[in-house]
């Protein structure tokens, strides 16, 4: 396909970490979203492996979890013949654009990433500077494919923001030559909390709190029933994040699994206990994911039609990579080879 057919549409760009496995929070926040904007967009979607070493990683995890990644994608419904699917060091234009953006950031724009004070502050003993510049590499990413959308969980918009402030400021010195991309976040499911403590997010990084796209059932029966709810003496299915915080985020988790509204979640368990709503809330999600995991652990299992998908993805994101890192070379004066 030509660059000219693709940009036809709209163009979107995503990525996830190979950081751990991919959770729930995860699936409602970004990849449900990414298999339904397949058709409309012209989608661009990415294993960013680069941003996951910026924690320490073990290289055989991450090569198994890059793999398994990628399957766990193709059976959420991406479709390699309808998205470019990819590994990020697989394309070195996501690297040298970084570099480049990376001196078109303040320091002071990156010291106020949020994600940045949070994860330093969980990696204290190895505060790299990878981790500070992350949002540049995430800009890169982004800009490259010139992406009008970035469908993604609440938490990112602040990095999808300083990746518009970035783009803005280099088109104001040398002209037009980013298009500026805004954050797409759903209505339901952009902020999953974790099982274990409803005020913060649900993360790979906290296995407890969080639900695994490939958890087997009974696992998801056990967190589930685990999960933290309020020390409130209603023990009623009532949503009211501030003073019900677990409660809540599990009547927003059953909400999207269902398609079902707040409301009508809080009406169909009316006058049920936390006890009858945590199975409930659980056999949803269980359904939801079986059909997923099993086609997860067939695709990851035939490693030849995997690396069929990766390398076609990569040869197909560097065109379009290419064109972008060629004409921002050019504008900041480098002398073509
Ligand atoms: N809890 C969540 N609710 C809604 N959306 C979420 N996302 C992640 N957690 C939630 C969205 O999913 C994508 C995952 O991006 P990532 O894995 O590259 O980055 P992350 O946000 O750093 O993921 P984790 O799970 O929090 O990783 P660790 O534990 O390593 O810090 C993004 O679109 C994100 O918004």
């Amino acid at each position: 396909m030509s660059e000219e057919n693709i940009r036809e549409k709209k163009r979107i760009f995503s990525g996830i970490q190979p950081s751990g496995e991919l959770t729930l929070g995860s699936y409602m926040g970004a990849i449900r979203n990414w298999v339904a904007l397949q058709d409309e967009y012209d989608c661009v979607y990415c294993i960013v492996d680069m941003h996951a070493i910026t924690v320490r990683q073990n290289p055989a995890d991450l090569r198994r979890r890059t793999l398994a990644q990628l399957a766990q994608y193709i059976a959420c419904g991406l479709d390699p013949k309808k998205s470019i699917l990819f590994i990020q060091s697989h394309v070195h234009q996501h690297a040298e654009l970084g570099w480049v953006l990376g001196c078109y950031t303040q320091f002071g724009e990156l010291s106020r990433m949020t994600q940045f004070k949070d994860k330093a502050a969980k990696h204290a003993d190895n505060i790299t500077s990878g981790l500070f510049t992350y949002p540049v590499l995430m800009a890169a990413d982004i800009l490259l494919y010139q992406a009008d959308l970035v469908p993604v969980g609440e938490d990112q918009r602040q990095h999808v923001e300083l990746c518009r402030d970035i783009a803005q400021r280099f088109n104001g010195v040398y002209s037009d030559t980013f298009r500026l991309p805004e954050a797409f976040i759903p209505k339901m499911g952009a902020r999953v909390m974790s099982l274990g403590d409803p005020t913060s997010k649900m993360s790979k990084s906290d296995p407890d709190g969080c639900i695994n796209l490939m958890d087997k059932p009974e696992e998801i029966v056990r967190k589930f029933k685990r999960a933290v709810t309020d020390s409130d003496s209603e023990n009623c299915v009532r949503f009211d994040s501030e003073n019900k915080p677990g409660v809540s985020n599990l009547i927003t988790i059953y909400a999207a699994a269902t398609g079902m509204d707040r409301e009508n979640v809080e009406q169909k368990f009316a006058g049920q206990g936390y006890g009858s709503f945590k199975p409930a809330v659980a056999d949803a999600i269980i359904e939801l994911f079986r059909p997923i995991r099993e086609e997860a652990e067939r695709l990851n299992a035939d490693k030849e039609y995997l690396e069929s998908v990766y390398r076609d993805g990569a040869e197909r994101a560097s065109c379009v990579a290419e064109k972008t890192l060629r004409k921002v070379y050019k504008k900041v004066g480098f002398i073509p080879r």
